[in-house]
């Protein structure tokens, strides 16, 4: 197995830091009334941003296409996305980039990069997915479609519309399938739900190849996405991932936003790590954080002062009455 660098690892925790201050900063907002909504991915940072690192970003069929779902941020940070576009978001402000202020927190869309809008709807990134990685399938060359969502949702009929498609003989599509299992959907537990021991098993019945990971492992993590790119980058095959994750400020704002010390946290785990390698001291880890929520905070102001979307634009980039505006 690839180990991380001691660069790369300081870089991943750094971003792990920025990440989870991001998340902690949108869920006290929503509790200052500053957003109606909070959804997001704290937990899932020793995943998502090994993830993120390793995107080839950029846009069209040559670059990696993001099909991803509610608890992304990690990805787009590691990414490079600016932290104030994801709180423009939370507050609905008109400058969001992502969607004008009209969608939830954590619902990016990005052309620049290939990330196709994230929906409420659970599950239809699988279906899309298979799009882009069909067009990418005939153009040839090294990019490749990554989709990713939770473990109840594979139970819709999308999650196995994509393992059909991804393995159709000689059809084969160059995707990253990947579950993030934190073993809930909403209130529901995954021990109530599943007669086979891992999600990613059913990828065995089409042949696809399948690893399932320990996703609070920064370095599992990133060797794990670091290969399975590579096979799908140059076999121009599906490789289906499944990373176990935490859910550590539980489903949304709708149960409370509240951390839960019952799951396991990946960002300490990483600490202790770097600490006892002389990588990090504990006062500079302090610092960092200081650092990252004293920014965050400003921006959370400054946002404050940005003006709502202007209520005759609610209908854009919907179909209803735009006939020859859009196509
Ligand atoms: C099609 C559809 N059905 C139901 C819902 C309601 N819903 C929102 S999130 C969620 C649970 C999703 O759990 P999981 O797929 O494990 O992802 P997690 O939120 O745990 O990351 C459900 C059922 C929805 N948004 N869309």
């Amino acid at each position: 197995m690839t180990t991380v660098d001691s660069a790369t690892l300081l870089k991943i925790h750094d971003l792990m830091v920025k990440n989870r201050l991001l998340e902690e900063r949108l869920i006290t907002m929503f509790k200052q009334n500053q957003g109606f909504f909070w959804i997001g991915g704290p937990g899932e940072e020793a995943f998502n941003i090994p993830l993120g690192l390793q995107v080839k970003k950029g846009h069209g069929l040559d670059y990696d296409y993001l099909h991803l779902h509610y608890r992304s941020s990690g990805i787009l940070m590691a990414m490079g996305m600016d932290p104030m576009d994801a709180i423009r978001q939370m507050k609905n402000s008109a400058l969001d980039p992502h969607s004008g202020g009209r969608n939830f927190a954590g619902h990016f869309s990005m052309r620049k990069w290939n990330v196709a809008p994230i929906t409420s709807p659970i599950e239809v990134q699988y279906l899309v997915a298979i799009g882009t990685a069909i067009a990418q399938r005939d153009h040839g060359g090294t990019g490749i479609t990554i989709v990713n969502g939770g473990d109840a949702g594979t139970a819709e009929g999308d999650f196995a519309s994509c393992l059909v498609w991804a393995s159709r003989p000689k059809q084969e599509l160059p995707m990253l399938i990947i579950v993030t299992n934190n073993e809930w959907g909403i209130s529901t537990s995954a021990k109530t739900q599943h007669g086979e021991k891992h999600i990613a098993d059913r990828g065995n019945a089409f042949g696809i190849k399948t690893q399932v990971i320990n996703g609070n492992d920064v370095n599992e993590s990133f060797a794990a996405i670091q290969e399975a790119m590579h096979y799908v980058r140059t076999q121009r095959k599906p490789f289906l991932l499944e990373a176990k994750v935490s859910r550590l400020y539980g489903h949304s704002s709708a149960s409370g936003g509240m951390f839960n010390p019952n799951e396991e946290d990946p960002l300490p785990l990483l600490q202790k790590k770097l600490i006892a390698a002389n990588l990090l001291s504990a006062e500079a880890i302090e610092t960092l954080r200081a650092k990252y929520e004293e920014e965050l905070r400003l921006l959370a102001d400054q946002v404050k002062t940005e003006p709502q979307p202007d209520p005759h634009s609610i209908y854009d980039f919907t179909y209803w009455q735009q006939q020859g505006k859009y196509w």
